[in-house]
């Protein structure tokens, strides 16, 4: 099993390989996130991103990361919370599955995410990291997992239910 590192921290400023957006499906930037990715990467990044022509919820797709400390950026699109019954757990466990594979694929192997979905596109922060961390402590191959939150209330969500991991979350002394 994996160590997960949990911090509270602009993601953007993160010095790591790979770091996750949480993207909409026409990968052309917006708010949250997003927004702050595309603004400390560069106008390169959306030049990037519509050379990929889109990406549905679940996919993930990869640019480089331009002007942004991490290396690539790693794109997926969450799905827009609708009640849960509209396959949205699944399609949140594709979008961590699918980064990662990603990430992996082009050598990383240190990835952090942030908590996709849990802003704009309303999905219930508990059950959103519930999903997020058992996807990130089954991930192999990597040193290095973090969780990137936000704010407060969301690092302490983490936190809790990381301790239900054995070993729960490791200090790397990244925050
Ligand atoms: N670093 C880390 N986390 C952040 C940052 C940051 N700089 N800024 C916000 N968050 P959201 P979604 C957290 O709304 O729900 C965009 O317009 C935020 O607190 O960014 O997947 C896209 O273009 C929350 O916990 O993404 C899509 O249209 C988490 O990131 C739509 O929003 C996700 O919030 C996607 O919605």
């Amino acid at each position: 099993m994996n160590n997960v590192i949990i911090v509270q921290q602009d993601i953007t400023q993160l010095r790591i390989e790979v770091i996750v957006n949480a993207a909409n499906s026409t990968l052309l930037g917006g708010g949250g996130v997003d927004g702050a990715i595309h603004r400390r990467a560069g106008p390169s990044l959306l030049e990037a991103c519509r050379a990929l022509g889109g990406c549905p919820a679940g996919e993930a797709r990869i640019t480089p990361g331009f002007n942004l400390p991490a290396k690539w950026i790693v794109h997926t699109v969450g799905p827009v919370w609708r009640g849960g019954t509209l396959g949205e757990p699944g399609l949140l466990r594709a979008c961590y599955r699918n980064a990662l594979q990603l990430a992996r694929e082009q050598g990383a192997t240190s990835i952090a995410f942030p908590a996709i979905s849990t802003g704009v596109y309303g999905y219930p922060k508990i059950a959103a990291a519930e999903i997020a961390l058992s996807e990130m402590y089954a991930a192999w191959g990597f040193e290095r997992v973090v969780a990137c939150c936000f704010s407060k209330e969301d690092a302490d969500i983490y936190r809790r239910l990381c301790s239900g991991y054995a070993g729960g979350e490791s200090d790397n002394g990244m925050a």
